[in-house]
């Protein structure tokens, strides 16, 4: 198979929600000499996003989504160790969780990976997290950044109502805090407080890293 001819089996193969074959498909474009990011970003991700569009129209409903996602995370089982592969020095503690009421958990995998990936330890305290499970997590892993997913728009107050306990615990001073997810924009993250906000995996790292430096130029001043 060409690598064209991976790719597009690797999108209908998911968007049907085979999990052998996507599992087949993405070992196979390793062996092939495939990036892990363009099986990512050129198959993988359009897949899902075809997924939800036909979600949206009621061509497909929550057993479809929901067996493509688990092919989705079948495949970032095989890519989280490449994707992960830079050796490079830990840069600080990310804390990530999806917050409560809230089950999807592929974004936010993808973006502990690419985190990883840079040199973060990610400590992740899975989906459906409320302030409790924060706040005790920041208490016992001393984090740098409190990540925050939510992918639903009946999900996203949750950022508030997160922040606001961390506050009245005395721990918002003690972290930064981001937020993300698929209906999370630059302006919603301002209204409930965060430090940062990226909308995808990438620029995820690139923000995480620049709180850091300023993390770390508040601690000079
Ligand atoms: Co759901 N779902 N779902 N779903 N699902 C969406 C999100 C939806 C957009 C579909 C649609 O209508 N088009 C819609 C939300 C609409 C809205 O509120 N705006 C939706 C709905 C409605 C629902 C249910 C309510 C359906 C129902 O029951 N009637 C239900 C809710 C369950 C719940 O959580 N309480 C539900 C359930 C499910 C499944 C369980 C079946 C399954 C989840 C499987 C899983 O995650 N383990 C599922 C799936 C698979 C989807 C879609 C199809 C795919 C999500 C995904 O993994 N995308 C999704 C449609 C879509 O997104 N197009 C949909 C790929 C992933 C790589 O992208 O998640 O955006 P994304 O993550 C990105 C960025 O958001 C960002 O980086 C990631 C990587 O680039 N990012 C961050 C994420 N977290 C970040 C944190 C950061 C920074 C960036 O800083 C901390």
């Amino acid at each position: 198979m060409t690598h064209d001819e991976i790719l597009k089996a690797l999108f209908d193969e998911t968007l049907v929600g085979n999990a052998p074959e996507v599992l087949r498909l993405t070992e196979l474009g390793i062996a092939e000499g495939m990036t892990p990011s363009a099986i990512l970003f050129d198959a993988l991700i359009p897949s899902l996003e075809e997924v939800g569009a036909r979600f949206e129209r009621g061509d497909f409903f929550v057993p479809e989504m929901l067996i493509s996602g688990k092919a989705m995370s079948g495949a970032l089982n095989v890519l989280r160790p490449l994707l992960a592969l830079t050796g490079a020095e830990t840069v600080g503690t990310f804390l990530m969780g999806t917050v409560k009421g809230d089950v999807h958990d592929i974004g936010k995998n993808l973006v502990n990976i690419m985190l990883e990936g840079a040199g973060f330890n990610v400590i992740d305290i899975g989906v459906q997290a409320g302030p409790e499970k924060f706040i005790a997590a920041i208490n016992e892993h001393n984090p740098d950044i409190v990540g925050m997913s939510a992918f639903l728009t009946t999900t996203m107050p949750m950022f508030k109502v997160n922040i606001h306990e961390i506050t009245k615990a005395g721990l918002r001073d003690k972290v930064m805090i981001m937020v993300g997810g698929a209906p999370v924009t630059q302006e919603y993250a301002d209204v409930v407080g965060a430090d940062g906000f990226a909308s995808d995996a990438s620029t995820a790292v690139r923000i995480a890293k620049d709180l850091m430096q300023k993390r770390r130029a508040s601690a000079n001043a």
